[in-house]
């Protein structure tokens, strides 16, 4: 039997539509993080037109979650923001940096799909900042710490020419960003060949920032979604010290399986635990929440010692 790098919690789905108190279809593509001793989720939800907004639940013990009784974000009606934002907003990321939790977004309206940036200090209320993409960029992961002064984000821009692949930049402020780099590819006939993403936001380990992506398959009955792993170098992110060349999550439970699409495990958060392990938190088939743990050194393993290239 292969190795199991992630352990299914055996409660799952951990959230589903049937949670939660305001109409959705979908409960997926969760950002997590633990605030004291509570864990906070902000979910994605299809609504019936087939557009999303955010929601909040909260745990004690990162499994079980309960719903809040609004959703915590829905298209803001304020000038620009409501013009990039009318067909929904999507996929939350969270980092806790310096004195707040900042939430990373995809945004989506008629010019494309571009990444929010928005802060709170408690999740009770929420400040939009700015965009900081434009269009055609999606899965942004904020670092959890400045690195040598600056702020770091990977993120997705897309391009006919090159496959999606994973780009890295830097900003003074979070509002402007640039010295922006290529750092890691799909490679071709592997499973993450057609796309690759940042899933959850980095993760501080003693041998490098680990960085749970996603990645994508083409099949003639559609695409798979995957987790993989990759580790960046602490002091410069931009180096990338080994990527693990086996995925650590597939689609395998029904509903991984069936649902809103098929086939698909997608992160957007993982927590580190004070005992190596992690809870790692996906969405799936874009229709229920799950979760899982692993444990943190066995990652990092994977990634120095069973590698492909980056790039
Ligand atoms: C991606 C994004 C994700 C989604 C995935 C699978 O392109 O839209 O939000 O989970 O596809 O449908």
């Amino acid at each position: 039997m292969n190795k199991l790098f992630v352990t299914r919690y055996e409660g799952n789905p951990i959230l589903t539509r049937d949670d939660i108190p305001y109409p959705v279809q979908t409960v997926h593509n969760a950002g997590v993080v633990k605030c004291g001793d509570r864990y906070i989720m902000l979910f994605r939800s299809h609504l019936d037109t087939g557009r999303s907004i955010i929601g909040l639940a909260e745990s004690d013990d990162g499994f079980s979650f309960r719903a809040g009784p609004e959703p915590f974000m829905v298209p803001s009606k304020a000038p620009v923001f409501a013009e990039y934002e009318a067909f929904g907003v999507e996929d939350p990321r969270i980092t806790r940096l310096e004195d707040a939790y900042y939430m990373t977004y995809s945004a989506y309206s008629a010019h494309g799909v571009r990444i929010g940036l928005a802060k709170t200090p408690d999740f009770k209320s929420v400040e939009r900042i700015a965009f900081i993409t434009q269009a055609d960029y999606r899965n942004t992961v904020l670092f959890p710490e400045r690195i040598d002064g600056r702020y770091v984000k990977l993120d997705r821009p897309h391009s006919d020419i090159s496959p999606w692949s994973i780009w890295i930049s830097y900003s003074p402020d979070l509002r402007h960003w640039g010295d922006s780099r290529l750092i890691m590819k799909p490679v071709p006939y592997h499973w993450d060949q057609t796309k690759i993403g940042p899933g959850a936001p980095p993760i501080r380990t003693e041998r490098g920032w680990l960085n749970i992506y996603h990645g994508v398959f083409p099949t003639m009955a559609g695409h798979v979604y995957r987790l993989g792993v990759a580790l960046h170098k602490l002091d410069d992110p931009a180096q990338i010290l080994g990527v693990g060349d086996r995925w650590i999550l597939q689609p395998e439970d029904e509903w991984e399986i069936v649902g809103y699409v098929p086939n698909v495990v997608f992160t957007c958060g993982a927590v580190p635990e004070e005992d190596g392990t992690l809870k790692l938190y996906w969405g799936g088939a874009d229709s229920v929440m799950c979760a899982g743990t692993a444990v943190i050194d066995e990652l990092v393993e994977l990634c120095l010692t069973d590698s492909r290239p980056a790039i």
